[in-house]
């Protein structure tokens, strides 16, 4: 549950249909927004166009998208509640990001980290879109003036950005036009780490499919990869002070507090001086419990493409609606000729 007032407007998040969704999708985004649903107006979307800044994500955007749908539903989030649609379907979102590039100085660009760990040493070669993607975000975000977006630690510098972006825009023009959204970094597993390295965030793009349990994993894929996820040779620790030196283990152990709700000292106490074997049984249990569901529940839904397709066109007509009455009033502030 949020603890704070959000007095702020409405919330907005999304995930890119990139494929292999995954626990830190899930416990760094999705299932919070869940809880999210009951305090405020909430628009989620599946962000397609962010998706297609690196080439290998085109091959299986349709499949992909309706993947992120069907995960939204499956977690429980509401499509009566919640604006569910795909972030191409309504053009506010380039149209606003192009409006916004007006905005960002280009040094701003140059700090962000994603860009420099996704272009790597290939940094002429990479594509505007890869660089320009947090403008497009702000876009996504102040397109409805939302006044939170709940995301993992890793979007955390973008969000900042984002903010930035909103001031830059209402400071040039002297208009209080967009609300500064404020991250909401919940629950307690914002950084979910690699099951295989535990300095490395779990990642869609990781080669190793035992890096991740991917929220279409089933019960024996599961089992298989919390059994084969790294530990070290020390016996469970007895205090969470230092957790911090053994990565995998603190990655474990902050996976299990997330999805058990379990108070830490009360599982430091429970295993506390034993092996891996009976906390690695319980840690699949817990995991299993609520991601099998969800992967069931998944598959059902991709069975009926024609049932998640409807959806999504109700949520772009309604995101649609509110994207266009903010685009005119942007339009307006910036003196655009409007024949
Ligand atoms: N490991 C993670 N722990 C916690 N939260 C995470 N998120 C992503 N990975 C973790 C959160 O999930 C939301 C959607 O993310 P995205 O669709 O933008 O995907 P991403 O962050 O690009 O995911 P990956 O797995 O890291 O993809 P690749 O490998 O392509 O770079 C966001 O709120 C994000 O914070």
């Amino acid at each position: 549950m949020v603890e704070k007032k959000l007095d702020k407007g409405l919330v907005f998040s999304g995930v890119q249909p990139t494929g292999n969704l995954h626990l830190g999708n899930y416990l760094g985004a999705i299932k919070n927004w869940v809880n999210l649903q009951k305090e405020k107006p909430c628009i989620f979307c599946i962000v397609d166009l962010h998706a297609i800044t690196v080439a290998e994500n085109r091959f299986k955007l349709k499949e992909n998208t309706l993947e992120v749908a069907a995960a939204y539903i499956s977690s429980g989030i509401d499509p009566k509640k919640s604006k569910i649609f795909i972030q191409s379907n309504v053009s506010g979102h380039s149209e606003l990001a192009w409006i916004l590039s007006c905005h960002t100085p280009i040094g701003w660009l140059n700090r962000m980290t994603q860009f420099k760990d996704k272009a790597g040493k290939n940094k002429e070669k990479a594509p505007l879109g890869l660089y320009s993607y947090p403008v497009l975000m702000a876009a996504d975000i102040l397109l409805y003036k939302s006044g939170y977006v709940p995301v993992g630690e890793d979007q955390k510098q973008h969000l900042e950005l984002s903010r930035d972006i909103a001031q830059s825009f209402n400071r040039f023009h002297d208009v209080d036009f967009f609300p500064i959204p404020e991250p909401l970094i919940m629950g307690l597993a914002t950084r979910v780490m690699s099951l295989k390295d535990g300095t490395k965030k779990m990642s869609k793009s990781d080669p190793s499919d035992y890096s991740r349990i991917n929220m279409t994993d089933n019960t024996d894929d599961i089992r298989k990869k919390i059994q084969k996820a790294k530990t070290d040779s020390l016996p469970f620790p007895d205090n969470s002070e230092n957790l911090e030196s053994r990565p995998e283990i603190n990655n474990l152990f902050n996976i299990f507090c997330s999805m058990s709700e379990m108070n830490r000292d009360k599982i430091i106490k429970e295993y506390s001086g034993k092996d891996f074997k009976k906390f690695k049984e319980d840690l699949f249990e817990v995991i299993n419990s609520e991601i099998s569901k969800v992967s069931v529940e998944m598959q059902k839904l991709l069975s009926d493409k024609g049932y998640l397709e409807d959806l999504l066109k109700v949520g772009a007509e309604e995101a649609r609606e509110i994207a266009e009455n903010n685009i005119r009033e942007i339009k307006k502030i910036i003196n655009f000729y409007n024949l």
